[in-house]
């Protein structure tokens, strides 16, 4: 995969790129990475890159032309999405990353100030994405949640021993919790039965902790959740309780 950023802070991305996960996908040629100025692409001495708004209100509005220029030269893939990152798209969450994961060429548009001029997503984007209902600067943090999730997706970028499967949201619930050493810490122990090496009731605990988390934490999600007649059970023995 290919992925393309534009942005007026490209040093926002420089942190994201160098450490971790991403450093050891882009050594290994798994997935590589630009990061373009949108300042670069204008063309007046001042490198102006935002205007007033048309009808008037408070603020800027990033200019349509450098962020068109910006994406035409760039060389895109067949099968690239452009996406704008903003709070009208559609809410972020695994199944949009699962399906971004699945493009060989990805475009995001960071924009800034008060927003962006509505031709950008009219006749630019392909997609418009938000990470939730909150007022954010500017797109770029919300950019990098959206590639840090797609890129563990990539095939070979988690190790063989993580199965990116096994996380909470793609099974659909909230993950057991975990413990390591020590076993007891400042008082507070370990639950037994981890301790105990009986493997088959630590899954079995931990397929309870799974339901009781999710139903206490966020009982929306059993609603979609694949469950097994177990689980469906348990469910409702905690519901009456
Ligand atoms: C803010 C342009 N989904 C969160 C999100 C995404 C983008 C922006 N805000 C919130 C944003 C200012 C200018 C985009």
């Amino acid at each position: 995969m290919h992925i393309d950023i534009l942005t007026l802070f490209p040093q926002m991305f420089q942190g994201v790129f160098d450490s971790g996960i991403f450093k050891r996908a882009i050594d290994q040629k798994l997935v590589s990475v630009g990061v373009h100025n949108i300042r670069d692409y204008s063309h007046d001495k001042h490198h102006t890159v935002d205007d007033y708004p048309y009808g008037g209100g408070a603020g800027m509005v990033l200019k349509p032309e450098p962020i068109f220029e910006a994406i035409e030269s760039i060389k895109r893939e067949a099968d690239v999405s452009i996406i704008l990152l903003t709070p009208q798209g559609r809410l972020f969450g695994q199944q949009i990353a699962q399906e971004l994961s699945q493009h060989s060429h990805l475009i995001l548009i960071c924009g800034r100030y008060e927003g962006v001029d509505e031709r950008v997503s009219e006749h630019l984007a392909t997609d418009e994405i938000s990470i939730g209902d909150y007022v954010l600067s500017g797109g770029e943090l919300a950019a990098m949640v959206v590639i840090d999730a797609v890129v563990r997706l990539l095939p070979g970028v988690l190790g063989s021993a993580t199965s990116p499967l096994d996380d909470s949201h793609v099974a659909g619930v909230l993950e057991y919790p975990q413990y390591t050493r020590p076993a007891t810490y400042r008082g507070w122990s370990v639950p037994e039965v981890l301790l105990s090496g009986n493997h088959a009731q630590i899954a079995s605990w931990r397929r309870e902790q799974v339901i009781r988390r999710t139903l206490e934490r966020r009982p929306e999600l059993l609603d979609k959740a694949e469950l097994s007649p177990e689980e469906k059970n348990l469910i409702q023995k905690l519901r009456q309780a």
